[in-house]
């Protein structure tokens, strides 16, 4: 008989509810679920391919273990447990805690499991060895808000539904569905805008996806933004449009602000970004005069040089023309469950602080307690006390999606050991001593721990699994509090139950003290991350508080809902979210001003004319490990390198010829695709294909394996402050193959 479950799409930021529809074990049917309060029925192609990624044969069943000749081979539970214990345990014995480094990657954030559990096994380890994609995405973003309002996750967002003016820099949303903004359909909200008389302006060196749907099209220079965002702030200042409203009171540093602005006029910064002087200012104004308005900046801004400078800059301008905490401006969600700015004492809290560690090699400073990914290679190749050895990689490809990937790959295949968590035999995993796989997406249940904290509109969501899991086959945090326990030397069969009721008896002592502990762990429902999360429900803002708030919400409750529980709109924050130490809103970390030395110094010299490599999203993909779908992978390459006409022409390049790309790191193939929505001086390439390489199992994706990016990028190019790669922006070669 015919089933119809509701799941929330696991794969990319916009959290869509799916209705599918089942038989036996056969998934007949995926659809956006109408009723779903916060997607309304939206998806996307990937949320269709689920269907493949759970029937794909090439998704692990089981443990594989490498053999001498390269091959793997599946071996039990037990086995893998003991392997993994036979050899990280003697590596840890004889070097050290650093010896093992852990790299976790983006498909972690989409799992309650993974995401709830890692930390236990990073704290077991106790390496200062931790590396993850943070460092290739959203750290700017982070660390600015971070010292701005005290926390890393508090980081607003667009509220689109009630704007009238979007400035969006370096996003694509249309194509992405949104980013540090889980905002499912964004094409219908946006078209809701200008439909309601609003307008959008988006800033690209490319016409996106988004541009084209957009009222304005600014094709800025990569690598400008910091220049157009000072242009932006001066002109406020210069013009008297300073204007931070109810905020006035709660913000600390305008001063300084004033100050450090003052150098950097529309006329010095406009050739930088390559964008008119005038251009600078009509922006600036339009903010400030739009009651309504948001300028929210994503993916283009951070991974750039002076990344986190931009993601302070765009919080600045907003709240400078009174759009921050404000209706149509960027609002602060308020999550249901695990929110540390809904946590502990309102208003006030300890801040953030960076660099409490520094990696051996380029003592890059540690941010949230993280090393950058680009040093991952040399910590592995450089000798000496302290040298990574061992590697555990959670749902990461580093391969193919951290700068150049070459020479990662050759790192890797020197390790004394190496653990895998994912379902791939993939560009990473290959060099995996033991690959440990995770259940499929539709036989885990789902609660965005990460997205909720970010969304247009505050919800709770939770989905049951489709299918259930194979007897043998664990839940990932069981994985991990697994390898946890063989780490702090409990053995094998240690109770992993045990284990996490221990934590959370601990953590209920913490919160109600030891009498009320064991009567409300009795209450708590589930087992594991379940658990923690009826915890985080029940004490969470909208929460039954245990019973004292008999309407309010338990995991129960949520569960009841299969199709989810609307929170309404987003709703002013400030002061109450703030946890920095000074209960303000920092306009002027001190770490912020005085990096802004480098881009003064930038100034006098004028950008010369070089090409310059940006990237691309394409619906069909998600970073590097979705192209082994079919319902995906079919139609024409997309791994194409677009260029601008005037600029093939110059090289001698004509629609579909290879065109050859370098840099100093190294050269690759790959067809053009003529395009004048680029910026003049522009050339385009999507990350995460490079599918090539031997000794992976990815039947389909080996058949279109496109180019990998990420070798022609230098791994030592980094935002300073937040360790993040520079990804965009970078100068290379064109010539005709
Ligand atoms: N279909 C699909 N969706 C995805 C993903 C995917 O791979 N495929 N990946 C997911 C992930 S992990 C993330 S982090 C998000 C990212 O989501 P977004 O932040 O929306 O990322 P992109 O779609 O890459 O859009 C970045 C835009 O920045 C522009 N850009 C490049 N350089 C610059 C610059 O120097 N300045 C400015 N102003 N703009 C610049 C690019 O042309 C591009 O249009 O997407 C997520 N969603
Ligand atoms: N040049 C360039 N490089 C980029 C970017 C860019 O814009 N330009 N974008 C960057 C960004 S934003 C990001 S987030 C990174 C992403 O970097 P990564 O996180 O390294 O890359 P993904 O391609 O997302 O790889 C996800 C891995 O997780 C595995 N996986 C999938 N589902 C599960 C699961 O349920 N459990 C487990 N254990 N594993 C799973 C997949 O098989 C795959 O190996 O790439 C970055 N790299
Ligand atoms: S946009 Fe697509 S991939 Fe993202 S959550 Fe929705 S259906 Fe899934
Ligand atoms: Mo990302």
């Amino acid at each position: 008989m015919a089933q119809t479950h509701y799941r929330i799409c696991p794969l990319c930021e916009a959290c869509c509810g799916l209705e599918i529809r089942t038989e036996g074990e056969r998934v007949l049917s995926i659809r956006g679920a109408e009723q779903d309060p916060f997607s309304q029925g939206y998806l996307c192609p990937k949320g269709v391919a689920l269907k493949d990624l759970h029937e794909d044969p090439d998704r692990l069943r089981q443990p594989m273990r490498r053999r001498g000749d390269g091959d793997f081979e599946p071996i039990s539970w037990d086995e893998a447990f003991q392997e993994v214990s036979d050899r990280l345990l003697p590596l840890r014995q004889q070097h050290g805690a650093d010896v093992v480094a852990t790299c976790i990657g983006n498909p972690a954030s989409h799992k309650i499991g993974l995401f709830s559990t890692f930390p236990q096994l990073v704290r077991a380890l106790g390496t200062r060895n931790v590396f993850s994609a943070s460092s290739l995405d959203q750290m700017p973003k982070q660390l600015a808000c971070g010292l701005m309002y005290g926390h890393w996750m508090s980081v607003p967002v667009p509220d689109l539904p009630r704007t009238e003016l979007l400035i969006i820099l370096g996003a694509n949303p249309m194509v992405s569905n949104g980013s540090l903004w889980t905002v499912p359909d964004y094409r219908g909200k946006a078209r809701a805008l200008r439909e309601r008389g609003g307008r959008i302006i988006v800033i690209d060196p490319r016409r996106s996806e988004t541009a084209q749907a957009a009222d304005e099209h600014l094709p800025i220079r990569p690598g400008g933004d910091v220049f157009l965002l000072l242009g932006m702030l001066h002109t406020l200042f210069a013009e008297d449009l300073v204007r931070p409203g109810r905020l006035q009171a709660h913000v600390q540093g305008l001063d300084a602000l004033r100050l450090a602005a003052q150098p950097f006029t529309p006329e010095l910064c406009a050739p930088h970004c390559g964008l008119p002087a005038e251009a600078l200012r009509r922006l600036a104004r339009e903010l400030a005069g739009t009651e309504r308005a948001a300028l929210y900046g994503r993916i283009g801004t951070c991974t750039q040089r002076f990344g986190t400078l931009n993601s302070w800059l765009i919080d600045v301008l907003n709240i400078l023309t009174g759009h921050l905490d404000q209706p149509g401006g960027l609002m602060f969600p308020k999550a249901a469950a695990f929110a540390a700015n809904t946590l502990g004492r309102p208003g006030q809290g300890k801040g953030v602080a960076t660099g409490r560690r520094h990696s051996r090699v380029a003592r890059a400073p540690e941010v949230m307690g993280e090393l950058p990914i680009s040093c991952l290679a040399e910590e592995i190749e450089t000798p000496g006390e302290g040298q990574v050895r061992a590697l555990i990689t959670v749902a990461c490809n580093p391969v193919l999606s951290a700068p150049n990937g070459a020479r990662l790959d050759r790192a890797l295949a020197g390790l004394d050991f190496m653990l895998s968590l994912d379902p791939y035999i993939n560009e990473t995993t290959r060099h995996a001593d033991l690959i440990l796989p995770p259940p499929s997406p539709l036989e885990d249940w789902h609660y965005d721990l990460i997205f909720a904290q970010l969304s247009w509109r505050n919800h709770a969501r939770y989905s049951e699994p489709v299918f259930p899991a194979d007897a043998e086959q664990p839940a990932e945090w069981q994985t991990l509090l697994r390898l946890s326990a063989i780490v702090q030397g409990l053995g094998v069969d240690a109770d992993v139950q045990a284990l996490d009721e221990a934590a959370l008896r601990a953590e209920l002592q913490r919160l109600a003290g030891s009498d009320r502990a064991a009567p409300l762990l009795a209450q708590l429902e589930g087992q594991g991350p379940q658990r923690w999360l009826d915890l985080a429900l029940r004490s969470g803002p909208y929460g039954d508080g245990f019973g004292a708030r008999p309407e309010g919400l338990s995991l129960a409750k949520v569960r009841a809902a299969p199709q989810g529980l609307d929170l309404g709109e987003l709703q002013p924050r400030i002061p109450e979210l703030l946890r920095t130490a000074s209960g303000h809103i920092e306009l002027a970390p001190p770490s912020l001003i005085a990096a802004l030395a480098e881009v003064q110094a930038a100034l006098p010299r004028m950008p010369v004319d070089e090409l310059l490599l940006i990237g691309r999203r394409d619906t069909r993909s998600n970073n590097s490990w979705m192209h082994n779908l079919p319902v995906l992978a079919k139609g024409p390459q997309r791994c194409t390198l677009l260029v601008h006409p005037d600029d093939a022409a110059r090289a001698g390049l004509a629609e579909g010829q290879l065109a050859r790309l370098s840099t100093a790191r190294a050269s690759l193939l790959a067809p053009v695709s003529l395009s004048d929505g680029l910026r003049p001086g522009v050339v385009c390439l999507p990350h995460g294909w490079g599918h090539d390489l031997t000794g992976t199992q990815l039947a389909v994706a080996t058949q279109q394996p496109g180019v990998n990016l990420n070798l022609l990028l230098d791994e030592d190019a980094r935002d300073t402050l937040s360790g993040t790669s520079v990804l965009s922006g970078v100068a290379v070669r064109l010539a005709a193959a």
